[in-house]
């Protein structure tokens, strides 16, 4: 397990003196945050790209798995479990000393398609049966999971899924007592997207976070971040402190800042500016734990696949050439 959480409730003065005295990684610069990176199977494991490994090792001190703890590759039938790629992934990031949020165990997208199919009255134990053998697999070398991800809908409501409609609204509660009891050291978050401004949905999930937090099964809240280039809430910082006033710590978890390609130098240079300000809201909060982008570099980014015509979402281009953004983060992160 990883003990940057003990590190993280020292003075920001020791805390200083403690990091690494260049501060010419993104990484060392924000310390005593993590700085991270989402993960892929194939590309760490790509033996023609070394680029991805060597800036993965010099530049990041955590990871998210991209995929590969994700339902549908962990528990592909009912109760035959497969962390192969997870733990080579996990492995990586132990032996290079990273954070690592584990991601995710609840959520509608990329679930094995039998848990869909089952009689109603099973999916209950199969959720709680999953959650249990993916945290118990890896436990005491997770710093945090993705518990519930995406429950809601833009509008505030519940997201209709496989376990809202078979289990009804207790999922959730049941879903964090479960996470609780498989590994009791490992942060429990609820992540999401578009609620990195306060509106309909992020008040949802606060009412849900301090319902749980009453009852000690939540500790943190991720927020995605996948942003356009221009548009990032102006109230982020504000919201995310709202979160930690509910007493969770939270954490910028996929972040990338997307436009049309191909950019030009002004779309350049909000991009900049836009990564700037993310870091900056992030660091004005106490108990923002790190940062997180979705991917290193653009040519792995599920960002045009996704939104035909659209990328450049990530700090480092498809050339392996540091963007303006790189530069910007690394200053902001300084500070
Ligand atoms: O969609 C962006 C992210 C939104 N929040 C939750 C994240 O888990 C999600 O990540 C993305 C991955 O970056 C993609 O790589 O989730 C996508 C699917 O929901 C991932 O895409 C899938 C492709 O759709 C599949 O065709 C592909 O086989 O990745 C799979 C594995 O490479």
């Amino acid at each position: 397990m990883h003990c940057f959480g003990a590190l993280f409730v020292s003075s920001s003065l020791a805390l200083a003196a403690t990091a690494s005295p260049a501060k010419s990684t993104l990484k060392a610069a924000a310390s005593p945050r993590y700085f991270a990176a989402a993960i892929g199977y194939g590309h760490l494991t790509n033996k023609t790209d070394h680029l991805f490994r060597e800036i993965a090792v010099a530049e990041y001190g955590g990871l998210t798995p991209e995929n590969e703890m994700k339902w549908e590759i962990t528990e592909p039938e009912q109760g035959v479990f497969n962390f192969t790629q997870a733990e080579i992934i996990v492995s990586f990031a132990e032996a290079h000393d990273y954070v690592i949020r584990g991601h995710t165990l609840v959520w509608y997208s990329q679930l094995a398609p039998w848990v869909t199919e089952i009689p109603e009255s099973e999916v209950l134990s199969a959720m709680q049966n999953h959650i249990t053998t993916a945290m118990t697999h890896f436990k005491g070398r997770i710093y945090a999971w993705d518990v519930v991800n995406e429950g809601f809908n833009d509008d505030g409501t519940f997201r209709d899924n496989v376990f809202l409609e078979n289990i009804g609204e207790d999922y959730f509660e049941i879903a964090y007592q479960t996470a609780r009891k498989a590994d009791p050291r490992a942060k429990l978050y609820y992540n999401d997207y578009n609620t990195e401004g306060v509106n309909n949905k992020s008040d949802s999930v606060l009412s849900l976070v301090k319902s749980l937090k009453s009852k000690g099964l939540i500790d943190g809240v991720g927020f995605q971040s996948h942003f356009i280039v221009g548009s990032v809430p102006n109230d982020l910082q504000a919201n995310l402190q709202r979160f930690v006033d509910a007493g969770v710590e939270v954490a910028i978890t996929e972040l990338d800042i997307r436009a049309n390609t191909p950019v030009n130098a002004s779309v350049i240079a909000q991009h900049a500016k836009d990564f700037a300000f993310v870091v900056n809201a992030c660091q004005a909060v106490k108990k923002c734990v790190g940062i997180t982008t979705w991917g290193i570099t653009d040519s792995y980014s599920w960002i045009p696949s996704t939104f035909p015509g659209q990328g450049y979402g990530l700090l480092w281009d498809d050339s392996y050439e540091k963007k303006p953004a790189y530069y910007t983060t690394l200053t902001a992160l300084r500070t």
